[in-house]
């Protein structure tokens, strides 16, 4: 046996070494390209005229805001006259509905609201009377008060009189959620406390901070009501520059 290596040994161990080589070379060549491991990888879309070089600029979830929204008994939104929450359940539990929206101003926003009543005696549960509220708290610090405007079509069991029940009902305007809706000669909302509405556990939950419960005139006997209001913020301007081409029509608003 020979202690020093034979020349043909010592061209394997040279290939080998070369093969090595080449191989940690292609490796650090695709790190290099896409930068260390961990670390982000640049789009190409800045330099290659794609995508963003043509200056579309979308929404983000940073452009949205929350709407917490809790009724007694339920409740339709509508915003800029688009529908965009319905409450998931219509009597109890009562419920919170929390949806992110984005924005956009002036912001028209109309709401139907119902208390649980029967359409033909105005009772629940048979001979039982029962009172309503609503309330309403957006991200960008709008909320429901005695500013908005407040108009009733079911009103029942008239006087109260819950032996002998009747009820009233005025028809419900066409287009009540629209954006030029006229709703100019609607009195405002009456504010109620608190204690009054008696609000159940899922309230308490939520950031309502700063809003009013609301509703007509009457919590026990005004059954459904629409709410409209506008928040302008003039100095709004949108950030975004694209918008939906999806036709939603199919699906009904109401
Ligand atoms: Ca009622
Ligand atoms: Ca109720």
């Amino acid at each position: 046996m020979s202690a020093s290596p034979s020349p043909r040994r010592f061209a394997n161990t040279f290939r080998l070494v070369s093969l090595v080589a080449v191989a940690g070379a292609l490796l650090l060549g695709a790190i290099a390209q896409d930068g260390p491991p961990g670390g982000k990888k640049k789009g190409g879309g800045g330099k290659k005229g794609g995508g963003d070089s043509k200056g579309l600029i979308k929404p983000t979830m940073a452009d949205t805001i929350k709407v917490n929204v809790y009724a007694d008994n339920w409740f339709v939104l509508y915003i800029n006259g688009r529908l965009t929450a319905v409450d998931s359940i219509p009597f109890t539990p009562h419920n919170v509905i929390s949806v992110d929206i984005l924005p956009e101003y002036p912001m028209t926003i109309a709401v139907m609201a119902k208390d649980n009543a029967d359409p033909k005696t105005g009772l629940e549960y048979g001979d039982h009377l029962g009172d309503g509220g609503f309330i309403i708290k957006f991200g960008d610090g709008s909320v429901s008060n005695a500013t908005w405007k407040a108009k009733n079509f079911f009103k029942g069991p008239l006087n109260g009189d819950v032996k002998n029940p009747r009820v009233e009902h005025t028809p419900i305007p066409e287009k009540w959620w629209a954006v030029d809706f006229d709703d100019s000669t609607w009195a405002n909302a009456k504010e109620f406390s608190e204690e009054r509405v008696n609000p159940k556990e899922p309230f308490y939950a939520a950031d309502f901070k700063g809003a009013k419960f609301i509703w007509s005139n009457d919590l026990d006997l005004d059954n459904t009501i629409i709410f409209r209001t506008r928040v302008e913020k003039p100095e709004w301007k949108q950030r975004w520059n694209t918008k939906p081409e999806l036709d939603v029509s199919g699906a009904p608003a109401k």
